[in-house]
């Protein structure tokens, strides 16, 4: 199998818990410390590979505000990604820390981004994830349509994400950093739970 393919080396690198404490304290009034939290969905509940994703303010980890689940598929011989919603995240907050928690996720609890594909590629040293073009996924911010571009990077040391959202329209940058990408350091990594 090549690199391109090779979703348990990716699985492995993204299920960690990440803090960007070090960026956060640099440059305090661009960067939140934020913490995002990977875990790999159960094989029983989760047949094609699938991680759960959350994201939170260090000071908040219990109260995260960001879930998603990340199903991986390879299509003409490289890694996809599918990013799904929870219906009732509520019901599933801190999973992401929670193991018995995250046994209770099944398919049933998911939708389908739909437009928030990414396509990932083997860069020689990690792998690179970007949406795939068309400006077809769709986020609304305070009541504004915005579409996604996004990347990020991973390898075995670091996380390097940046999502914003942009106008339709005129293109102009209505949420997002700033002030360039998040950095994210691994504190743990969950790497031994993954299964497939
Ligand atoms: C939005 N981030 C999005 C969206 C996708 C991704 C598909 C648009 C749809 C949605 O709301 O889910 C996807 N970004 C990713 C993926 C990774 C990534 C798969 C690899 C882990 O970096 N998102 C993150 C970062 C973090 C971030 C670690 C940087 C601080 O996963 C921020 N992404 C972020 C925010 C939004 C977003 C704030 C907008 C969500 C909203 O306002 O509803």
């Amino acid at each position: 199998m090549s690199h391109a393919t090779d979703i348990k080396t990716l699985a492995s690198w993204m299920c960690s818990d990440f803090s960007n404490q070090e960026q956060a304290f640099e440059n305090p009034p661009f960067y939140a410390h934020i913490r995002v939290c990977i875990r790999p969905l159960p094989l029983t509940n989760f047949p094609e590979p699938s991680l759960f994703l959350e994201q939170a303010y260090d000071y908040a980890l219990n109260q995260p505000y960001r879930v998603r689940v990340l199903k991986f598929n390879i299509v003409h011989e490289r890694i996809e990604l599918e990013n799904y919603k929870l219906k009732e995240q509520e019901a599933f907050l801190g999973a992401a820390r929670d193991v018995e928690k995250l046994k209770k996720i099944t398919p049933d609890d998911i939708e389908l981004m739909q437009g928030c594909d990414m396509l990932i590629d083997w860069t020689g040293h990690s792998f690179k994830g970007v949406v795939k073009p068309g400006k077809n996924c769709r986020v609304i911010r305070n009541g504004k349509e915005t579409y996604l571009d996004n990347s990020f990077e991973i390898d075995e040391h670091q996380l390097i994400s940046l999502d914003r959202g942009y106008d339709p329209v005129t293109n102009e940058l209505v949420w997002g950093s700033v002030a360039g990408a998040f950095h994210f350091k691994r504190r743990q990594s969950f790497a031994d739970e993954v299964e497939f």
